[in-house]
């Protein structure tokens, strides 16, 4: 069975942590609405959606990317660079111990779920604001049983590297090569974003379908050239907040029959 563990949108989201954007009204009802949208399309495409409530004191706490990273053989729960999100985590962790067994990183490390890239067996983790060195490798160490290759990458001038690249296919990512540098994805093919929407690059790909926002039409189409399957959805209110698609949900299988 396929999960999404999301988290209703907090009420304080006005207050939001904001690294490149300057500070916009986020209209509560409006990002409420796109969020729900956003979690039927996940229930549309065959997950049982797990919506913790939404937590009143913790402004960016719907952006659950951020704090875990679920792989099949283990749950890591990350320790947020943004001091303000780090109690976002004991509701995560007890939503995924039933999943999978646990593993944290600590201080110093600091590293946001939002920096790790998994395809296939390689993981690529971006030094970034919110991640340092000290956070990727309690990461690597983490998963260290598990035979994945993780390499860090340098992001520059968006918020992560999914803000830069995510998962189209198989072996295909879709990037922004302003934001990472290509070079660090030889072994992948690269889709990349029109050169008009650099945010762009953030996609959900499950099964045989990819989600694009709304906001970004021209790379939708480019994707839709190329063959992808694509479902679209506008999260234009919790862009605001520089949320985007991957970062409101944490995909995993339950991995029993
Ligand atoms: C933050 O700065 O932490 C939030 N306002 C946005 C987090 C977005 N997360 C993501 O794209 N993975």
């Amino acid at each position: 069975m396929q999960v999404a563990v999301t988290r209703a949108v907090s009420p304080a989201i006005g207050e939001c942590e904001l690294t490149h954007l300057e500070r916009a009204p986020i209209d509560f009802n409006l990002a409420q609405a796109q969020h729900a949208t956003y979690e039927e399309t996940l229930r549309s495409l065959g997950y049982l959606v797990k919506q913790l409530p939404a937590e009143p004191t913790l402004p960016d706490s719907v952006f659950v990317e951020d704090v875990a990273v679920v792989l099949d053989e283990v749950a890591v729960i990350t320790r947020p660079g943004a001091r303000s999100r780090r109690n976002e985590r004991m509701t995560i962790e007890r939503s995924l111990d039933p999943y999978r067994p646990i593993a944290r990183v600590l201080y110093p490390g600091i590293i946001d779920g939002g920096d790790v890239l998994v395809s296939g067996r390689d993981i690529w983790i971006g030094i970034s604001s919110r991640t340092n060195n000290a956070g990727i490798d309690q990461f690597r160490a983490a998963v260290s049983d598990y035979s994945y290759q993780v390499r860090a990458v340098q992001v520059r001038d968006c918020l992560h590297l999914k803000s830069a690249a995510t998962p189209v296919g198989e072996n295909a990512l879709l990037v922004n090569p302003s934001w990472v540098d290509m070079d660090s994805f030889a072994d992948r093919d690269c889709l990349i974003v029109d050169p008009s929407e650099p945010g762009a690059a953030n996609i959900i790909r499950t099964n045989d379908t990819v989600i694009t926002a709304a906001s970004f039409p021209l790379t939708g189409e480019r994707l839709n050239k190329a063959g992808f399957n694509v479902c679209t959805i506008d999260v234009s209110e919790l862009a605001k907040a520089e949320g985007a698609l991957s970062c409101c949900s944490l995909l995993f299988d339950t991995l029993r029959p």
